[in-house]
């Protein structure tokens, strides 16, 4: 899906309804800004973001004469910059980390990761760290046949913690170049399981000093605000490195949640741009606001 496609929803709640307000060339006077605040809060933004996004926009407008379109671009480009990525690291191999709540996308981003490294000439190794559920095991091994490589998995039951530990020594031995480590989803509420998180993150280091070089929270982007404290509860467990915002296809919410990771400060590293083996792009802000905004 292209990513027009992928925000059309999102775009509709927002640029369509901009679009309304500032119909037949009508200034950005304090009422249609009332009435653009209201439309943009209507796309789960929340009040505070909503009132800067709109704020941001009137000042850039009326200092620059823009167009409200591109005043609205420039304002969410300027009010909720996102960090960029961090560089990926030279050691080989580079250890990868998923993470997230039920049903989030990890198992797909992890096989959609592994699209890209392989098309990129890497070797990779799919590592199942979800110990719970036998089945989570034969959907990464079902991704590893289709694309053709290995996947280490340990029976149910085993520490989650051992599985990436032996792939990780598995993947020095045979040159891998990126190991993808699967986890099962949890809730933040569960302590246990939290707890759980911080000690695969650990044994990750012991494994290969440096790892995981990346951690990656997945997040659905459909669930909105709540992906705020998903956030910070799995950041207080380990240091997560970026966010993959997935499902944005589906939603309406993809202003809202650029604008939770600029709050998060955390670089948003991929998005989901469908169901199939390739829909994970690079997150590249200037075209999401295009794509986001329209009129470009
Ligand atoms: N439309 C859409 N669907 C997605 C996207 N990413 C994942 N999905 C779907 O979401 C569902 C769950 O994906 P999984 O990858 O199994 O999720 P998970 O986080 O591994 O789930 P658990 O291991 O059970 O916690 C699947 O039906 C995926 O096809 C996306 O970017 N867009
Ligand atoms: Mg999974």
């Amino acid at each position: 899906m292209s990513l027009l496609e992928v925000l059309s929803r999102s775009r509709e709640a927002i640029a369509s309804r901009l679009e309304g307000v500032f119909r037949h060339g009508r200034e950005l006077d304090p009422a249609a800004l009332a009435e653009a605040e209201e439309a943009i809060l209507e796309s789960d933004m929340g009040w505070e973001a909503a009132g800067k996004a709109v704020s941001l926009m009137s000042a850039i407008a009326g200092r620059s004469g823009m167009p409200w379109r591109d005043a609205l671009k420039r304002a969410l480009a300027e009010g909720f910059p996102v960090p960029p990525s961090a560089p990926r690291t030279k050691d080989r191999p580079e250890v990868v980390l998923v993470v997230g709540v039920n049903g989030s996308g990890k198992t797909t981003t992890i096989a959609r990761l592994a699209r890209l490294e392989l098309d990129a000439g890497r070797r990779v190794l799919l590592v199942c760290a979800d110990t719970f559920r036998a089945a989570a095991a034969e959907q990464l091994e079902q991704w590893g046949r289709r694309l053709g490589i290995e996947t280490l998995t340990r029976p149910p039951g085993t520490d989650p913690g051992a599985a990436a530990w032996d792939g990780i020594r598995r993947a020095l031995a045979s040159g891998a170049d990126t190991v993808l480590v699967d986890t099962a989803g949890r809730l933040p509420n569960r302590r246990g399981l939290m707890d759980e998180l911080s000690k695969i993150h650990r044994v990750c280091g012991k494994a290969m000093a440096g790892a995981p070089h990346r951690s990656l929270l997945v997040l659905d982007a459909s669930v909105g605000q709540s992906v705020m404290t998903q956030a910070e509860q799995f950041g207080d467990a380990l240091p997560l490195t970026g966010l993959v915002l997935t499902k944005l296809d589906g939603t309406a919410r993809g202003g809202a949640v650029l604008a939770m990771a600029h709050r998060l400060s955390l670089p948003v590293d991929y998005i989901g741009t469908g169901e199939g083996e390739r829909d994970l792009a690079l997150f590249d802000q200037a075209a999401f606001l295009e794509a986001l905004v329209g009129g470009g």
